[in-house]
């Protein structure tokens, strides 16, 4: 999460820790400004693996990327006044060598994202902690939507499972039905 010199983040940080909370999902809290975090536990993050920086045009990628491997100079630009929107310029994907070895990868903002076409399963592979459960479900093609006996639904209702990452998963699962009626 970038640029927290801006604002009072808290909330947002908070509401962000507690959906992703027991999971594997690290959320780092970064500003170009090094005066109010200092980049290490980022670079621990990213050394000796292959990352890539994806987001919304304007949200600093190429600024942390400067900030993480000396001597680059990517462009970066101000987000626009009028429309409070990034310029869309980083164009193309590149990828850089990280100093502690690793590397990591410039992609361009994206304007919105969209689903590419996914099996139902390879969207509950997605969601690990669903993943976890599949093997308690009574039923071994269980969707976890309204299954009898579902390990998934039974740790929603007692909170094991985030109810925002449960609605995620949902509104994805919604998609392809739609799509497989049509
Ligand atoms: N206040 C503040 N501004 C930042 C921070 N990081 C980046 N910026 C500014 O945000 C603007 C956009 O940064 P970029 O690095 O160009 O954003 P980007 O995500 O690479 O944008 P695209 O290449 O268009 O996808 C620049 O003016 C940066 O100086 C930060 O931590 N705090
Ligand atoms: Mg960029
Ligand atoms: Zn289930």
């Amino acid at each position: 999460m970038n640029k927290i010199d801006l604002d009072d983040h808290t909330s947002i940080i908070e509401s962000l820790q507690s959906k992703y909370n027991g999971l594997p999902y690290p959320i780092v809290t970064t500003s170009k400004d090094s005066s109010i975090t200092n980049l290490d536990t980022l670079t621990n993050l990213l050394k000796n693996k292959t990352c890539i920086f994806v987001g919304q045009s304007g949200v600093g990628k190429s600024t942390l990327i400067n900030a993480l491997v000396p001597n680059l100079e990517i462009d970066t630009q101000e987000i626009s006044e009028l429309s409070r929107q990034g310029r869309h310029t980083t164009s193309s994907t590149t990828l850089y060598d990280l100093p502690l070895g690793g590397e990591l990868i410039d992609s361009p903002g994206v304007r919105e994202f969209s689903m590419p076409k996914l099996e139902a399963e390879n969207i509950s592979k997605g969601f690990i902690e669903i993943e976890k459960l599949r093997s308690e479900c009574k039923f071994n093609n269980c969707k976890h939507i309204h299954e009898p006996k579902c390990a998934v639904l039974d740790a929603v209702q007692k909170k094991k499972i985030n109810m925002l990452r449960y609605e995620s998963y949902l509104k994805m699962m919604s998609n392809i039905e739609e799509e497989n009626y049509q």
